[in-house]
């Protein structure tokens, strides 16, 4: 039986998505031969509340120097992430001399960046070699390594311990959250924080977006499970703030236990969590049903397009894409190709589903009858640069909160 990776206590998965392979791990032709793959089951330990997956592929099969998302592909989340800094900068930052801050996967400095031109020491920590090039090429000081507590006290040896530690959409990758959290515990200064976002858990059941679930994201976070963890390392919950990025996710504030006042919004969101039933079994069969639901709905869609002759395109070959393709069962007898803007991607073939990638310009000159946006994050942003193609008569598949037509 399985243990949970922040409690040790028992666990077991509720459900099972099949045999996936590495969500990122766009192939050439060659390569399909000694394709990985690995059984996709989530799991929600009852003890402390960690929403977790059993089976993760070892690091270096997903984190590398061919490694195939860039954050900076997003304008939204660029914006975003000058947003982020700003808030840090004038809620943590402002009163401190020469203040330091360090980034746990930096990718290509899309937050640090924001730093570096305001002159701030800060220090990235990226394993993914090709995109952490990107970020130093913009003179963004940047390590490649995994982070962890031996890192940590390297860190405080030569740089000294810092003010804030940051970090977006990695914190819930990291399997060895304990000895993550060991590690920011002995960075930070003793009023220094911790401020970090990840996709939601409430997010994610009340929307059925099960696609969040893949190799990388070993957890999905609750601000209850996250206390509970964090927790444990001395470092308190002191406030939390919901965003509307990657389908919802929530930021966490943490900063040493009684360092700071907590805010009431953590009360309420522990209210609010309990209310949702985040900590019941029941709540994950419910969302189990839920995810059978809408595969059979978006399978059922494409199967019927395919009679009725339609051309079906998708739009952005995200990692969450390769859980829905894999588990429904779609492949290229349904959907001809996937649109995407990263050049890493394109020419070669999704996991698993070995859906063709090819450029947006093949989607602009060759525009399909519909469009099945896997991207569905960042629809705002897509819906507003491709007017045309719906002007032009075609249509938006979407599968989040429920399969539709638009
Ligand atoms: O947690 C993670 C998040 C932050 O990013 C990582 N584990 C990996 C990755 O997840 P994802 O691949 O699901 O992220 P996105 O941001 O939903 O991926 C969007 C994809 O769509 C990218 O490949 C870029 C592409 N795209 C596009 O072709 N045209 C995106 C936009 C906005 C566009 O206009
Ligand atoms: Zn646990």
């Amino acid at each position: 039986m399985a243990k949970c990776r922040v409690c040790n206590s028992k666990i077991e998965p509720f459900m099972s998505f099949g045999k996936m392979p590495i969500a990122n791990g766009f192939l050439t032709l060659d390569q399909l031969s000694t394709e990985y793959f690995f059984e996709l089951s989530p799991a929600f330990c009852s003890h402390c509340g960690m929403f977790q997956i059993i089976e993760q592929p070892e690091a270096e099969k997903m984190f590398h120097e061919n490694y195939a998302f860039f954050s900076s592909t997003s304008k939204y989340m660029q914006k975003h992430f000058k947003e982020f800094s700003e808030y840090v900068r004038d809620s943590f930052l402002i009163d401190q001399i020469d203040p330091f801050l360090v980034e746990l996967g930096s990718n290509d400095g899309i937050m640090l960046r924001n730093f570096k031109e305001a002159g701030v020491r800060h220090l990235g920590i990226e394993p993914s070699v090709n995109v952490a090039n990107i970020a130093r090429d913009q003179g963004i000081t940047t390590i490649s390594e995994f982070f962890d507590l031996e890192l940590a006290k390297r860190i405080v040896r030569e740089h000294g311990h810092v003010d804030a530690v940051l970090s977006a959409n990695v914190m819930c990758h990291i399997p060895n959250i304990n000895s993550v959290a060991e590690g920011v515990a002995h960075l930070l200064k003793p009023a220094g924080v911790l401020v970090f976002e990840d996709p939601y858990l409430g997010d994610v059941i009340s929307k059925i977006s099960y696609d969040q679930i893949y190799d990388e994201h070993v957890f999905l976070f609750s601000a209850t499970s996250v206390s509970w963890a964090f927790g444990q390392h001395g470092l308190e919950l002191i406030d939390v703030s919901p965003q509307i990025t990657h389908g919802g996710s929530m930021r966490y504030i943490f900063a040493a236990k009684g360092s700071y006042p907590v805010s009431p919004n953590v009360t309420s969101i522990l209210e609010k969590e309990k209310a949702q039933g985040l900590d019941k079994a029941e709540t994950y069969e419910i969302f189990k049903q839920g995810c059978e639901n809408s595969r059979k709905a978006l399978l059922g869609l494409l199967e019927e397009l395919r009679r009725e002759g339609k051309r079906v395109v998708g739009y952005g070959a995200t990692s969450k894409s390769t859980t829905v393709t894999n588990y429904s069962g779609i492949g290229p007898e349904h959907i001809e190709f996937i649109s995407d803007t990263t050049p890493i991607k394109q020419g070669k073939l999704t996991p698993g589903a070995h859906i063709p990638v090819k450029s947006h310009e093949d989607f602009i000159n060759n525009k399909p009858d519909y469009a099945l946006l896997f991207a569905w994050n960042h629809a705002k942003e897509i819906f507003e640069k491709e007017e045309d193609f719906q002007k032009q008569g075609g249509k938006w598949i979407t599968f989040v909160p429920r399969v539709e037509i638009i």
